[in-house]
C-alpha cells in the first residue's frame, strides 16, 4: 500500500482486545489500553505528521499560514508538503497564500522564485548554505511575526521546509530560529541492490520497489513517495540496480523506464544513477571487446552517455562493481582499475556525470589477507583517476561485518576522492528479522580518528573533505525498501534508513539525537516512551554483536549471512569461509593482523597502527581481529578470553531477551498493530540470539577444551 497522508487506519477491535498482562505492566504511566493508539502499517514512514503531543498549542499561534510563490515543482512539492505537514500536526487546515503575508506566515522560496525572500536582507547568509543548504529565521515583516524557510536553491528550500516541519514533528521550538544548515557531504545517495527480475540481493522487505515491466507506461505512485522520503532527509541520489549488474539496464527500452523514474523523482532532488556492466559494449553493444583503451568500446560509452542524458539530463552517473566476486572487469584485458573508470568517466565529464568505482575487490592474488587487497590495489592508483571519478569504499576492510574497524583507505586516499558505502540493509545484522539500530555503528566509524593529518582526522571529517580537501565527496547506504506495506520488513528498519541519510547529510550528529528524531516522528511523543525506546535502540547493535561476533570475531556466518556457520570451512574461496578468519586451533583463536602475521596494520597511520598492533592497547572490540590468543589470555575484565567470549555470548542473548521484555512493557504505548509485528521479530531475534550462542560456544569448545561457563549470570 502506498504511504498515503493523513489517512489513519481505524482502530482494530484485535487491537484493543489486547490487553493482556504484559499490556497491565505497561500501564505504568497511567494510560488505559483504550488509549492505544489507532493501528498504523508503518507505510508512512517518519513522514506521518502527527500532533507533536502538548507542543502542538504553542505552534497554532505561530503557524498560521503557508506562502509558497514559486511556479516550479518543486514550489508545487514544498506547498503541498506544508499543507499536509502543518495541517496535519496542528489538526487545521492552514491557509495558502502565493503573495499576501499575513501573521504567522510561514514563507518558503528562493531569491528568484520569491519576491518576499528576494526582499529580506538574507544576503551573505543565504549564498555561504549553497544550493542544497538553507536558512530558518524568525523574523518580521511589515511588523507582522512571520517564518521564513530560504535557499538559494529550490531544493535546498525543499530541505528547509522539511527541516522546518521536523522541528515541530519533534516537538522543538519554532520560535526565535536561527537556522543555517547545508549538507556536509556532496553526494548522498541510495545504492539499491535490485535485480531485473524484481527479486534483491540482500533485500528483506519484499520484492523490488520498481516495477519494470509496467515501466515506463504505469508509474505507481510508490516511487513519488520513496522520492518524497529521501527528500524529507536530504538523500539526492540513488542507483536502482544490483552492482552486480545486468548489462540490460543500459539497453533504449530499459532507458525509457528509467528516465520515467527519474522524472518522478526530480522534484524531490533525488537524481538516478545506474550500476551499470563493465561487459555492457560486448554484452548488449555488439562489440567484441570491453577493453577500456579501445577506441569502438570508448566510443560505445560516449555515445551511451549521450543517450541516457538525452532522456535524463540530471543522470547521476555510473556506480561500478568489476573484477570483483566474478563481474567483469579491466583487469580481464590487462587493464587497471583507473583505466576501466576513466573510459566511463571520460564520457559522462561533458554532461557534469561521475563515475563511482567501488573498492569491494578482493583479489587473491594481491595478499593472502583479505583484509589487505583494496587499500594495496588503490593506493598504488593515486593519481591516475579523471577527476569525476569517486571510489566507494565500504566502512570496514572486509564486507559490513558487526564489527569493524575503519578501512584504511580512509585517511589513505588522498588524490582520490574517497566515498564511504554503509549498509543499512542489515546483511550481516540480523537482515531484517532484529532489532538493530546502526547509527551507534555508523557514529563509530564515523568518528573513528584516521590521524591522517594528526588527531581529530576523524573518517568523517575525512570522507566530508575536510581532513584533505577533496574534489568530491559522498556517503553511499546499501539500503532496505521493498514492497512491503512498511518499506523496510522490520518497523525498525526505517531507522537505518532514516539514520544513514541523516549522517550523511551531517556526520556531526550522534546517534542518539538521530534515533530520537526518528522515534517521535515515527512511533511516539510520549517522553517516557520515547526515553525506553531510545534507549532500546541503542544498546541494540552491542546487544547484537555480543551475541554473534563479539571481541573483534568477524564472518562465522555461510550461506545467507543470517545464521552462525563457524564451521563453514569449504568454499571456491577461502575467504567466503568462516575457518580462514576466526583460525580457531587448540592454542588459540583469532586473525592475527600485526607485524608477525599479515600486517594489515602497516596500513594506517602510525598512532592508529601502534594501536591496533599491540595487545594491550589495541581495543578488545577489536582484539581477534588483530590479533591471535590463546584461550586463557587475559582479559581486561580479569576474566581469560574463553571466559569473556562465554561471558560475551551470554550477555548478548540475556539482553536481547531484555529488549523483547522492555518491548512488551510498552504494550499500549504504541498502536497496537505495529507493536505486534515488532514484538513477533522481537521473539524469533531472542531464540536466534540463543542459537548463535549456543553453536559458536559449542563450535570453539571443542578447541578450547574449556567448560561453557556463564559469568554473568548474577551479575
Ligand atoms: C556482499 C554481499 C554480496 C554483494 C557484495 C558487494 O554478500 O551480495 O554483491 O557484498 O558488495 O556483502 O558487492
Amino acid at each position: 500500500m502506498p504511504m498515503t497522508r493523513r489517512t489513519f487506519v481505524a482502530t482494530s477491535v484485535a487491537g484493543l482486545a489486547g490487553a493482556s498482562a504484559a499490556n497491565m505492566a505497561g500501564l505504568a504511566w497511567g494510560q488505559t489500553a483504550a488509549q492505544a493508539p489507532p493501528d498504523e502499517d508503518g507505510s508512512r514512514l517518519w513522514l506521518r505528521y502527527a500532533p507533536p503531543g502538548p507542543a502542538v498549542e504553542g505552534y497554532r499561534g505561530v503557524v498560521r499560514q503557508i506562502v509558497v510563490q514559486g511556479g516550479s515543482d518543486t514550489a508545487g512539492v514544498i506547498r503541498e508538503e506544508l499543507v499536509d505537514g502543518l495541517g496535519g500536526m496542528l489538526g487545521r487546515e492552514v491557509p495558502v497564500s502565493d503573495g499576501d503575508v499575513a501573521e504567522g506566515a510561514v514563507i518558503v522560496g528562493t531569491p528568484e522564485n520569491s519576491s518576499i525572500v528576494a526582499g529580506l536582507d538574507l544576503g551573505l547568509e543565504l549564498s555561504g548554505q549553497g544550493t542544497e543548504g538553507f536558512v530558518i529565521r524568525s523574523t518580521r515583516i511589515d511588523g507582522r511575526p512571520v517564518t521564513v524557510v530560504a535557499s538559494v536553491g529550490e531544493i535546498g528550500a525543499l530541505y528547509g521546509a522539511y527541516h522546518f516541519l521536523r522541528l515541530m514533528a519533534t516537538a522543538r521550538p519554532i520560535t526565535g530560529l536561527a537556522v543555517a544548515e547545508r549538507p556536509l557531504v556532496e553526494i548522498r545517495m541510495l545504492n539499491h541492490w535490485d535485480n531485473l527480475d524484481g527479486s534483491i540481493e540482500r533485500g528483506y522487505a519484499g520484492r523490488s520497489l520498481w516495477q519494470w515491466e509496467e515501466l515506463p507506461d504505469v508509474v505507481s505512485p510508490r516511487y513519488r513517495e520513496y522520492a518524497r522520503a529521501n527528500a524529507s532527509v536530504g538523500i539526492n541520489g540513488a542507483s536502482v540496480n544490483n552492482v552486480n549488474a545486468d548489462a540490460r539496464i543500459l539497453t533504449p527500452e530499459y532507458l525509457r523506464k528509467v528516465a520515467a523514474l527519474a522524472d518522478v523523482w526530480r522534484p524531490y532532488g533525488v537524481r538516478m544513477y545506474l550500476s551499470v556492466n563493465f561487459a555492457a559494449p560486448v554484452a548488449v553493444g555488439g562489440l567484441e571487446t570491453a577493453d577500456p583503451l579501445d577506441d569502438g568500446v570508448a566510443g560505445y560509452w560516449t555515445d551511451k552517455a549521450a543517450e541516457i542524458y538525452s532522456l535524463i539530463p540530471d543522470f547521476g552517473g555510473f556506480l561500478v562493481k568489476a573484477n570483483s566476486e566474478g563481474q567483469p572487469g579491466p583487469k580481464d584485458y590487462g587493464r587497471t582499475h583507473a583505466e576501466g573508470a576513466n573510459v566511463m568517466a571520460r564520457a559522462l565529464a561533458p554532461h557534469g556525470g561521475r563515475v563511482i568505482w567501488r573498492a569491494f575487490i578482493y583479489d587473491p592474488e594481491v595478499d593472502p589477507d583479505r583484509a589487505n587487497r583494496p587499500y594495496i590495489e588503490f593506493m598504488r592508483l593515486e593519481g591516475d583517476f579523471e577527476p569525476n571519478v569517486l571510489v566507494q569504499i565500504k566502512n570496514g576492510a572486509i564486507d559490513f561485518q558487526p564489527r569493524e574497524p575503519f578501512h584504511p583507505l580512509f585517511g589513505g586516499l588522498r588524490e582520490t576522492p574517497a566515498m564511504a558505502e554503509l549498509q543499512p540493509t542489515q546483511e550481516y545484522l540480523g537482515q531484517a528479522r532484529h532489532l538493530v539500530y546502526l547509527g551507534t555503528m555508523w557514529e563509530e566509524f564515523l568518528t573513528s580518528d584516521t590521524h591522517a593529518e594528526g588527531p581529530g582526522s576523524t573518517v568523517g571529517r575525512y570522507v566530508a573533505g575536510d581532513v584533505w580537501p577533496m574534489r568530491v565527496t559522498g556517503m553511499a547506504g546499501v539500503t532496505n525498501p521493498g514492497l512491503d506495506a512498511n518499506w523496510c520488513g522490520h518497523h525498525f528498519s526505517q531507522s537505518n534508513w532514516y539514520a544513514f541519510a541523516r549522517l550523511a547529510w551531517n556526520h556531526e550528529q550522534t546517534a542518539e539525537a538521530v534515533a530520537d528524531e526518528w522515534i517521535r516522528q515515527t512511533l511516539t511523543h510520549e517522553p517516557e516512551t520515547v526515553d525506553v525506546i531510545r534507549g532500546m535502540m541503542m544498546r541494540s547493535r552491542e546487544i547484537f554483536v555480543n551475541y554473534t561476533m563479539p571481541c573483534g570475531l568477524h564472518h562465522l556466518i555461510g550461506g545467507d549471512h543470517y545464521a552462525p556457520m563457524p564451521q563453514n570451512a569449504r568454499s571456491s574461496r577461502p575467504s567466503w569461509t568462516a575457518t580462514y578468519y576466526h583460525q580457531a586451533a587448540a592454542d588459540g583463536v583469532g586473525f592475527d593482523r600485526t607485524g608477525t602475521g599479515s600486517n594489515h596494520v602497516a596500513q594506517y597511520h602510525a598512532p592508529v597502527r601502534d594501536m591496533f598492533s599491540s595487545v594491550e592497547a589495541c581495543p578488545e572490540t577489536y582484539l581477534l581481529w588483530f590479533h591471535r590468543l590463546g584461550w586463557d589470555h587475559e582479559m581486561e575484565s580479569g576474566r581469560t578470553l574463553w571466559e569473556e567470549l562465554c561471558a560475551r555470548y551470554h550477555q548478548g542473548a540475556r539482553d536481547a531477551a531484555g529488549l523483547e521484555e522492555t518491548w512488551a512493557s510498552l504494550e499500549g504505548r504504541i498502536d497496537a498493530r505495529r507493536h505486534r509485528e515488532v514484538a513477533e521479530r522481537l521473539d524469533e531475534q531472542v531464540r536466534h540470539a540463543g542459537e548463535w550462542r549456543d553453536q559458536i560456544l559449542g563450535y570453539f569448545q571443542q578447541f578450547s577444551g574449556m567448560d561453557i561457563v556463564d559469568p554473568t549470570r548474577d551479575a
